[in-house]
């Protein structure tokens, strides 16, 4: 018998909760088994209050058991890496790979423009058609957010993982984020960037090549982070945030 399944979610802020005047800390989420949940929930309150951004006075946690017929799975894309020493470089280096995949250059400008007039990070992701480069979300500061997966078997992902030197939380959430989203429903490709100040690293993601890490993205010290996606002209945007906030989405690691 599969054991039971349960989502762990974390949010928390500084100066109050999220929307009456809090400033946004962190945020992570987690599928465990049961035997692993209590120890997942008390991992989850010490990231919130040992986090970079600042020490969050404000916590929620959220447990809520997965039912199995809701559970989709999806390959875990490929890394490979891209060693930039600058944010130009980086930059320019994302430019590059969104092009080879196949992202319009009025997209890829556009997607740049976006990113880089933000004044303070959104909570998820820009949504963009990769032909035009219209902008799909509402445009608000939440955007759409992917939610709802994770590893499908942790202690191998973190073995393998920790073979490449690719170990620790930043890589795993995003290299399971960007799996769930190369895997979307019109996804062309995805570009991020972080918001913690001292993690300059970022990505283009797609399932054509796969996650195309790259070292350098932005200037040290930068709390300005973002995400896009980019789609398929035509995309049902309703459709594809249902995807990303709700389907559940184990990532399974290759041969
Ligand atoms: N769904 C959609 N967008 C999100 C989500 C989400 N669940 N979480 C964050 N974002 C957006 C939001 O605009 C953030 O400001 C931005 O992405 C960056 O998020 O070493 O740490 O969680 O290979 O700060 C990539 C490199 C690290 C990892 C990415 O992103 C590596 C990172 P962060
Ligand atoms: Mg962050």
């Amino acid at each position: 018998m599969t054991p039971l399944l349960y989502s762990v979610k974390m949010r928390s802020s500084l100066g109050g909760s999220h929307g009456v005047g809090g400033r946004h800390i962190s945020g992570a989420e987690r599928i465990v088994p049961e035997d692993g949940l209590e120890e997942q929930v008390i991992a989850m309150l010490r990231r919130a209050r040992t986090h970079e951004r600042g020490r969050a006075d404000f916590i929620q946690v959220k447990v809520g058991e997965i039912k199995e017929k809701d559970i989709m799975t999806c390959p875990l894309i490929p890394v490979y890496q891209m060693d930039t020493r600058t944010k130009s470089e980086g930059r320019k280096a994302a430019k590059k790979e969104l092009l080879r995949i196949g992202v319009s250059k009025a997209a890829v400008e556009s997607a740049f423009r976006e990113l880089e007039s933000l004044t303070d990070s959104m909570r998820g992701a820009i949504v963009m058609d990769a032909v035009t480069g219209e902008r799909l979300d509402d445009r608000a500061e939440r955007g759409v957010r992917c939610s709802n997966m994770d590893c499908e078997d942790t202690a191998l992902y973190e073995a393998r993982m920790a073979e490449k030197g690719l170990g620790g939380d930043h890589p795993r959430e995003a290299l399971v984020l960007a799996s769930k989203v190369a895997y979307g429903p019109g996804t062309v490709a995805e570009l991020c960037w972080s918001d913690d100040p001292d993690y300059v690293t970022g990505y283009v993601g797609s399932k054509k090549f796969g996650y195309g890490r790259i070292t350098v993205m932005k200037d040290m010290g930068d709390p300005v982070g973002g995400r896009v996606f980019f789609v398929e002209h035509g995309t049902d945007v309703a459709r594809y945030d249902d995807y990303m906030q709700n389907q559940v989405v184990l990532v399974r690691m290759g041969e």
